[in-house]
């Protein structure tokens, strides 16, 4: 069974990860994970702590000599910021007359929009530093690295993914469509991950406004995966579904309040010959051919060989500077919602960690599908697959 685990605190010691169910075999370049680690922190519209973090994973265990092993793989991320919180986040018990209170950081003031209440309320605790430091989504860091991982499996199968920024605080007004070509043209060092440079220069513009005015932004990015093989995911039953999959993955990342696949949403208002993508035939290529790809690569839960398309909708980042109001946990008097730091928008970074969720679910379905404990004995079955479907 493939699956991934993660743990570790915001201001923690370090993030933790625990990747099972990769075959032997693979290869595995931590250059390469940490290139998926640097990606996650680029942006423009970061704020303050990534000056601080230079993301690098250490793999603990499960990897050796480059190549994975078939066991477990641990990973660890070392939180550069936990030298500044040492005593905020100790794991040993504190005698409360050598922990001042203005030295625990205690949080009382929960933001609205953030984890802080609802996970205050569930689990009694009176210092919300004890939801939101788990909440926060520097625990993401860890599912890139495991994503990278997955990346590299469906690497060995032919598989490619990008992302890219479609909308951001509403500019444009309508979210850009880009084909592959054109989501590999932008740049490494673009500030937004976005092929539109005269909407990325508005947005850019739209992220400094809401800066000076202690604003926050979301926005819309989109991942795509080409080469994925027809017959990934089940429509057999509701849990083996490959979209209901995908949403989850996608709905599972801080802030993302809405998940499309393909057209998504629009096609809700659109008659069914808008829609359906018709099917045809290269008898020289022996392929099943659309024009057009609404459904975004999935139909009936099952990949259908054409590109997979969906898109994250991100709710603005719900730690504003100019702090909205909010009710003291302790006093139950009005104040304004707790402040330390923030970004004011985070929307190219939720793109690489949509690519890394993505990722980790099609290697899931993959793993089902092929099986195999070693990498080419996958590989062998995957090829064998690709034959029947070429001869059908
Ligand atoms: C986050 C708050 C900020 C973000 C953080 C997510 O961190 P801090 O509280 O240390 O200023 O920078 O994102 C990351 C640390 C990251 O690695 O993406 C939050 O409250 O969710």
């Amino acid at each position: 069974m493939f699956r991934f685990t993660t743990a570790g605190e915001s201001h923690g010691r370090a993030l933790v990860a625990v990747v099972e169910g990769l075959p032997a075999g693979l290869p595995v370049d931590v250059e390469v994970v940490n290139r998926e680690l640097e990606r996650r922190q680029w942006g423009y519209g970061r704020g303050g702590r990534m000056k601080i973090e230079r993301d690098r994973a250490e793999f603990l265990s499960g990897v050796r000599h480059g190549r994975t092993l078939g066991s477990p793989v641990a990973l660890q991320i070392e939180n550069k910021d936990w030298k500044n919180w040492t005593a905020v986040m100790s794991s040993e018990a504190i005698d409360p007359s050598e922990a001042p209170e203005e030295k625990m950081r205690r949080v009382k003031r929960p933001r609205p929009g953030h984890a802080d209440l609802a996970g205050g309320l569930k689990y009694d605790a009176r210092d919300l530093r004890d939801i939101l430091e788990r909440a926060s989504a520097r625990e993401t860091a860890a599912r890139v690295a495991c994503g990278a991982l997955a990346k590299q499996l469906l690497s060995a199968l032919g598989v490619e993914i990008r992302s890219h920024v479609v909308q951001l605080g509403g500019i444009p007004a309508a979210p850009l469509e880009v084909d592959w070509e054109g989501i590999g043209r932008i740049p490494d060092d673009a500030p937004l991950r976005c092929a539109d440079e005269e909407a990325q220069a508005a947005m850019v513009a739209l992220v400094d406004e809401k800066r000076r005015e202690g604003d926050t932004l979301g926005g819309v990015f989109e991942v795509v995966a080409r080469g994925v093989v027809a017959g990934l995911g089940s429509h057999t039953s509701w849990e083996a579904k490959l979209d209901g999959r995908l949403a989850r993955a996608l709905m599972s990342i801080p802030a993302v309040k809405a998940v499309a696949i393909g057209a998504g949403v629009e096609a809700a208002s659109l008659p069914g010959s808008r829609v359906h993508d018709e099917i045809g035939y290269d008898a020289e290529g022996h392929a099943f051919t659309r024009p057009t790809n609404r459904a975004g690569g999935l139909e009936g839960g099952i990949t259908n060989g054409e590109e997979l398309r969906v898109r994250g909708f991100l709710k603005p980042i719900s730690t504003l500077r100019r702090a909205l109001r909010s009710v003291d946990i302790e006093t139950k008097e009005e104040e304004s919602a707790a402040f330390e730091r923030s970004d004011v928008t985070a929307v190219p970074a939720a793109g690489v960690i949509g690519e890394a969720m993505v990722a980790l679910t099609l290697a899931e379905a993959a793993r089902e599908k092929f099986g195999g404990d070693h990498v080419e004995e996958m590989r062998r079955n995957f090829e064998a697959y690709r034959e029947q479907i070429r001869d059908y």
